[in-house]
């Protein structure tokens, strides 16, 4: 017997903050707004999730927290080794808002994320020292779904951990990633990440081609 397939979409940190304009700027993380739309809108997710990095404003993953340090420099939080981040996604700032243009009304849960200053939070299941979850998996887990798909923002921080956590922690659910619809910061990080997850059993694939027969939306 083959059970109902019931299909997620996480969309990861599609905020201001992370595209042109924003603290932590991606390059071109607002041209995928346009594609997740899509996905949204194309009827095939039963349930869609966005993640927000949502961090108080002296958030030990800021540079500004740490007298001497760079940002972009290496550093420590809690004892670990930390990427000292300039201030971003603050909460209640527009930094930390979603993208204007994303479809946010259709999101039916929004997993805020990195609310605890002494540990840094990449991926929308759990801190990056792993000892506190955020309940994305169990949530996940009681709407009974069997396929997820990530986008987002940034490809090798926060889409990566985010769908490395997802197959980790949602046994038995196929999750894949969408190449064209994330964008990350450097080039050869982002090409190990997507072999990162391929390794992991994650799959890239492109929302256009889900698209071609489908626009416009
Ligand atoms: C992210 C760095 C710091 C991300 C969040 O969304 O990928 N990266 N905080
Ligand atoms: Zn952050």
């Amino acid at each position: 017997m083959t059970a109902k397939q019931k299909r997620a979409l996480l969309i990861v940190d599609v905020q201001n903050g992370f595209c042109p304009g924003g603290n932590l700027a991606v390059e071109g993380g607002h041209e995928i707004v346009p594609l997740i739309n899509g996905l949204i809108r194309n009827g095939e997710y039963d349930v869609i999730v966005a993640s927000q990095d949502w961090h108080p404003a002296d958030h030990g993953s800021f540079a500004s927290q740490h007298p001497g340090k760079n940002v972009f420099d290496m550093g420590e939080l809690s004892g670990k080794p930390q990427v000292m981040w300039p201030d971003h996604c603050v909460q209640g700032t527009p930094d930390a808002e979603f993208h204007p243009d994303l479809d946010i009304a259709k999101v039916h849960y929004i997993q805020q994320k990195g609310l605890n200053p002494l540990v840094d939070s990449y991926s929308a299941f759990r801190d990056n020292d792993q000892a506190a979850v955020t309940g994305l998996a169990d949530w996940l887990i009681a709407q009974g779904i069997t396929d997820l798909d990530v986008c987002g923002i940034a490809t090798e921080y926060c889409v990566k951990f985010s769908a490395l956590d997802a197959k980790e922690m949602l046994p038995g659910v196929n999750v894949r990633f969408f190449e064209d619809a994330s964008r990350g910061i450097d080039p050869a990080a982002i090409s190990a990440a997507i072999a990162e997850m391929e390794a992991a059993g994650i799959p890239s694939i492109q929302a256009k081609a889900i698209h071609e027969n489908r626009m416009p939306w």
